[in-house]
This record gives C-alpha cells, structure tokens and sequence, in this order.
C-alpha cells in the first residue's frame, strides 16, 4: 500500500515543492490550501506525472471547525497518514514593535501557532488510532523558521510564532512518544518563494530586495531535506534541523554579493 503525506500550505513554496517530491518517491498526497484553483492545478499534475493519488482539502488552517470536520471526514483509505508537513504559515509586515498593525499579529498568531496546533492535534489523533503497532506510527514535521531560533529587528510577532512553533515541536515530541509518533522541526533560512510577496502584502521590489545578492534557499532545497528526514530508519527521529543557504549565518548576518 502507498504512504500518505499530508501537507499544509502546498498551494505554493515549501509545501507545493514537498507534495512533489512526495509524489516523486510514490506518496499518495494530501494537499491543504485556501486557494482551490492552486490545488486542482497541482493535483491534475502530480496525478499526471507521478500517477499517485492526490486528495485536495481546501480549508483555512485557521478555521477551527473547518479543521477538524475535513480532517475526520476524509474518506478512511486517506486517514492513514504516515506523514504530516505542518507547513501552511506567513509573515505579515516587517515594523518596529510600536508602529506595527495588530490585525497583522493576529493573523500570524492564528496560523502559525493555532492553526498548526489544530491540524497536528487531528492527525495526531488519526495517528494514534490507526498505527499503535507500527513503528513509526507517524512522522509530523512542523515547520519553524531560523525566526523561531533568534530574533531580528521588526520580526518580533512572526519571530514569537515561530518560537512557539519550536515549543510546541518539543512539547509534542514527549506527549507523542507513548504512540511512538516522530517530531521533527525544520527551520530554514530566507528561501525565494511566495513568502516575502505576502509579508510585504504584494510590494514586489521589497520583496525582491531580501533575496538580493544571494543564492537563497528554494522550495526544492527545503522540500529535499524534509523528505531527507522521512528516510531514516524506524528508530531514528531528527528532532530539530536548522537549515540556512551558504550566504546567511542566522537570522541577521548574510553574506551578500
Ligand atoms: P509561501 O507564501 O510560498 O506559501 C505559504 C503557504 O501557506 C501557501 O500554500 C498558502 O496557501 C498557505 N497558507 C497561508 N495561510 C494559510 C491558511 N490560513 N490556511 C491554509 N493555508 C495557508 O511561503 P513558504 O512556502 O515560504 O512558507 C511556508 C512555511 O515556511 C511558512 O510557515 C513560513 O513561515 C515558513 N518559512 C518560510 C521561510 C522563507 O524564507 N520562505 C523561511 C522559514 C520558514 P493559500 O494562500 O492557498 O492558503
Ligand atoms: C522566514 C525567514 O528570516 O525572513 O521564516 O524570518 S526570516
């Protein structure tokens, strides 16, 4: 039978890169996004290429309800998850703590963190139920940031997401060894995807300038070291990679060209 990865956030970036790399090495794949016409897109071409399955979950990881309802009533062959990529997240602004807009912490504060918890709490207990034999009964993967390792100036609300993404990772690892469930944490560097777009809200040459002079991280980079981490034996959880291209040392010092 095919493993099953399901995957936050794969309408674009890291997560769209996962699901084909998933799909690459045989996965049936679940893919979770807002937008519908992403999904459908992505799902003809992964069916297409790779000839798995592809199972499209359109919901806002901030809708609690929404959560929990599509995730409990996916068909039964899709509710045996060997992987979830707790990926779907963003950036809102880049401003002083003062002059920041609270509507902007609010969204960050709803999807990093309580969207994350909501969609790892379903599958974990989906997890639980369905491989207490198998060793691993499952692999969740959340997705930090070098933001949720050290702070930077004006990323104080995404850095402090990502630092309870880094507590929650820990957290989740003790409560989810008694179901024998792997925790891993991946938190890259500046990697050139969507991201930047949406935190800079669709300002193109800001979003540019943070990849300028380097040979930033991509989706693909990512997407490799993710599944890197699924290969290991049974026995063997990476529990926390940081991952930064050559030219950024942590979250303040690059190298640019
Ligand atoms: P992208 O903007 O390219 O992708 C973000 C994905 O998250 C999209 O598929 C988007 O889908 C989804 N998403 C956002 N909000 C929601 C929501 N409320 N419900 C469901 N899905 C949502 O960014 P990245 O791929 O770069 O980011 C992915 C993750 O990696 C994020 O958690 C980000 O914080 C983290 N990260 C990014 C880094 C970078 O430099 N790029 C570095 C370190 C970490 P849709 O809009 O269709 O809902
Ligand atoms: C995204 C990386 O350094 O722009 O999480 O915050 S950074």
């Amino acid at each position: 039978m095919p493993k099953i990865v399901f995957i936050t956030g794969a309408t674009s970036g890291f997560g769209k890169d996962c699901a084909y790399k998933f799909a690459s090495h045989g996965y049936d794949v679940i893919i979770n996004g807002r937008r519908k016409d992403r999904l459908q897109h992505i799902a003809d071409e992964i069916e297409q290429k790779y000839n798995v399955a592809v199972l499209q979950l359109e919901f806002d990881v901030r809708d609690e309800s929404a959560v929990f309802t599509s995730i409990n009533n996916m068909p039964e062959e899709w509710k045996q998850i060997d992987v979830l990529v707790n990926n779907a997240g963003l950036a809102l602004g880049r401003d002083f703590f003062d002059e920041a807009d609270t509507d902007d912490w609010n969204i960050m504060i709803d999807t990093n963190i309580k969207g994350l918890l909501y969609v790892a709490k379903a599958v974990s207990q989906l997890m639980a139920a369905n491989k207490s034999s198998n060793i691993p009964a499952g692999h969740i993967i959340n997705m930090g940031s070098i933001a949720g390792k050290e702070v930077y100036e004006k990323g104080n609300v995404y850095c402090a997401t990502k630092f309870a993404v880094d507590a929650i990772s820990r957290s989740m690892r003790i409560d989810l060894m008694r179901h024998n469930i792997k925790v891993t944490s991946i938190n890259p560097g500046a990697a050139d995807t969507e991201f930047s777009l949406v935190r800079f809200k669709g300002d193109e040459q800001t979003a540019e300038k943070v990849y300028e002079g380097l040979t930033a991280l991509t989706g693909e980079d990512v997407a490799e070291v993710v599944y890197y981490c699924t290969t290991l034996p049974p026995h063997v959880c990476v529990n926390d990679l940081t991952i930064t291209c050559l030219q950024q040392a942590n979250s303040v010092y690059f190298n640019r060209k």
